[in-house]
């Protein structure tokens, strides 16, 4: 019997070539579909992640992206660096962004399933999702060094977000390989479960998402990450207009009270 929830997407969402998406209530499983290719992202598959982000259903509340195959995903598309130019390289580079950007700030938070190789704009994207679940088979690297380029996916900036400056200076620079543990502890994953267990972590972590408030979860996604961008002083203004328009949704009130009335469950050590 199969009792696996998720069904395929309807639409646009069914169109892609090289991405899968499935859908299960309020939760949108994206899946990198060119096992062939390590997941390697192209020129298509950027436009394909930007186009989904950019329509996912309007009853989507957390999105999963993960990888088929043996690996989450070998980064940029080595064959199409070639033949490019500088003004293709930055239009290239800024195509990525618009596509991440689209990730990060989008309508829901995102959640990465990390195994095998999470290499160069591979972690670019997993550093763009809001949690990541590692598998401990995952590796990361930013081979780019070796290669000749640069991160051009977003990763000087998310990167250094999660690491450090520090530790992202030794992976380029040296072409040093963390193991799934070794990210762990560097801070490349919120959680490190068994092999195979990625994508099960990721479906009970999205509904205890899912059950929040809205709002509450947009501000998350949308004022933290800025918040934490700007001076102080800016910081806690923005604070303030963020928790007092979440305080004000109705949603919020009922969760206030059910609280105040006992019906709510309080915070339990797990
Ligand atoms: C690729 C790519 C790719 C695999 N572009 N084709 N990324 C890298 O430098 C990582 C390069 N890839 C690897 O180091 C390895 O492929 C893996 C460790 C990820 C996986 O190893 P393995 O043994 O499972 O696979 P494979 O045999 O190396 O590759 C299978 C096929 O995928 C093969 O093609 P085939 O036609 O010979 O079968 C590979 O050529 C192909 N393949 N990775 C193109 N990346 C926005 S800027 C971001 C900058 C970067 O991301 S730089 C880092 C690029």
């Amino acid at each position: 019997m199969n009792d696996n929830p998720f069904r395929p997407a309807a639409g646009r969402l069914a169109d892609f070539s090289m991405l899968r998406v499935e859908t299960a209530g309020p939760v949108v499983h994206l899946r990198l579909d060119r096992p062939d290719k390590r997941n390697a992202i192209n020129d298509a598959l950027v436009a394909e992640i930007h186009t989904a982000f950019a329509n996912l259903p309007d009853e989507a509340r957390v999105a999963i992206v993960s990888g088929e195959g043996a690996h989450f995903c070998a980064g940029l598309d080595l064959a199409e660096v070639t033949e490019r130019g500088v003004r293709e390289g930055i239009l290239h580079s800024r195509r990525w962004h618009a596509a991440f950007e689209q990730v990060q700030f989008g309508p829901v938070p995102v959640i990465a399933v990390l195994h095998g190789a999470v290499v160069g704009g591979g972690l670019e994207l997993a550093a763009t999702a809001h949690l990541r679940i590692a598998e401990p088979s995952a590796f990361y690297a930013l081979p780019e060094g070796q290669r000749g380029i640069f991160v051009g996916g977003s990763g000087s900036v998310r990167i250094p977000r999660l690491i450090g400056v520090a530790r992202m200076t030794d992976m380029m620079l040296t072409g040093r390989v963390f193991d799934a543990a070794e990210g762990h502890a560097a801070g490349l994953s919120n959680y490190l479960v068994g092999e195979g267990e990625g994508f099960a972590k990721a479906v009970a972590l999205a509904q205890r998402i899912a059950g929040n408030a809205p709002m509450s979860n947009y501000a998350i996604t949308q004022a933290l990450p800025r918040i934490a961008d700007m001076a102080p002083a800016e910081g806690l203004f923005v604070e303030s207009l963020a928790s007092a328009i979440a305080q004000g949704e109705d949603a919020a009130k009922q969760r206030l009270r059910d609280f105040l009335e006992k019906r709510a469950g309080k915070v339990q050590k797990s």
